[in-house]
């Protein structure tokens, strides 16, 4: 643990444009079929709910992950190369990276995320931890181009996505961002990312359907969030939660279902629900390991190594761009 105070972090402000949550929630509400971005679920609330998710015994993807890492630190570390500039989007409290600093030794860490005061909190704390470390925390819209000017031109650059959050990414969309982190990394840079596999079904029923209900009260409380922020009047009582594997698209479907007809008010906008009408909420796509490497391939990338549990649930897979 570091006494001292003297950490000292680099902050880049690159003023990302702040979602507009109204007129994305009223976009996605009156489109048909109904739906609303998963991003939103994370507010205080939410990010808390969240957290309790990644601990519930049904949601094996958090520390199925996490084992692979912990297993794996070393050799990892001899494949992704040491000194190397590590850079994570969306790195939100930047706990999952500490597992690979260690065996890591990165010369620069640089978290990106676009909730500026988490951001720096984070940063700061991280650098407290590990003062050898470079921290270059950039506020950014990771879904933007992202910009690394500042950074040493000559180190090998890695970027790390955890925890599937690729699998929020439609298949055309997650290939373009994957070709937009291929750009950043450049030719020699990697990637390292956390990828959810295909399984059986009721594993992956099981872990958005968890038994003390929490999942639901996640998805609800995008409901709560909208009545709280934009002054609307849906009734939690009126809606259920609702979460399946569509085996034909190979993802994780949620929904939040309409329990009858009902109107809900969201300012000056009313919104008629059908009995049985959804809103859909988030989609979270699962790949056999070739898919996703051809999903990378497309994207730029050439398949280097990969580490799965005994159970193959989860995977860790890394990836380069040839050396021009
Ligand atoms: C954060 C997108 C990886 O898809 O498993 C967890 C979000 N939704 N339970 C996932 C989530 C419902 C999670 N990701």
């Amino acid at each position: 643990m570091n006494i001292s105070n003297a950490t000292s972090i680099a902050f880049h402000d690159y003023h990302p444009k702040p979602a507009d949550f109204f007129v994305e929630v009223i976009d996605g509400l009156l489109h048909c079929p109904r739906s609303i971005p998963p991003k939103f679920f994370y507010n205080e609330r939410g990010s808390q709910l969240f957290e309790q998710i990644t601990g519930l015994p049904e949601y094996y993807l958090t520390r199925t992950e996490q084992g692979i890492l912990e297993k794996n630190a070393e050799e990892i570390a001899r494949i992704v190369g040491r000194n190397c500039l590590l850079i994570e989007p969306g790195s939100g409290n930047c706990e999952k990276v500490r597992l690979l600093l260690d065996a890591l030794q990165p010369q620069t860490y640089v978290p990106m995320d676009i909730s500026r005061d988490h951001l720096r909190k984070a940063a700061v704390n991280l650098s407290a931890d590990y003062p050898w470390l470079d921290v270059h925390a950039s506020c950014i819209d990771f879904t933007q181009p992202l910009d690394l000017s500042f950074c040493p031109p000559d180190s090998q650059r890695v970027a790390f996505f955890p925890g599937s959050s690729i699998g929020n990414f439609e298949p055309d969309s997650a290939t373009r961002f994957l070709a937009q982190v291929a750009d950043v990394v450049g030719p020699g840079g990697g990637m390292l990312i956390g990828v959810d596999l295909k399984k059986d079904r009721c594993i992956l029923d099981a872990a958005y359907n968890d038994t003390t209900g929490i999942t639901a009260q996640f998805n609800l409380n995008l409901l709560q969030r909208i009545n709280s922020e934009l002054n609307a009047d849906f009734d939690l009582n009126h809606f259920t939660h609702h979460a399946f594997y569509n085996e034909q698209k190979g993802r994780i479907e949620m929904h939040l279902i309409s329990q009858l007809r009902q109107a809900v008010h969201i300012e000056q906008h009313t919104i008629e629900f059908t009995k049985g009408e959804s809103i859909h909420t988030e989609n979270s796509y699962k790949y056999t390991i070739e898919e996703f490497q051809a999903l990378a391939i497309r994207a730029g990338f050439i398949p280097v190594y990969l580490w799965t549990d005994a159970d193959a649930l989860f995977s860790v897979q890394y990836f380069e761009i040839p050396a021009c």
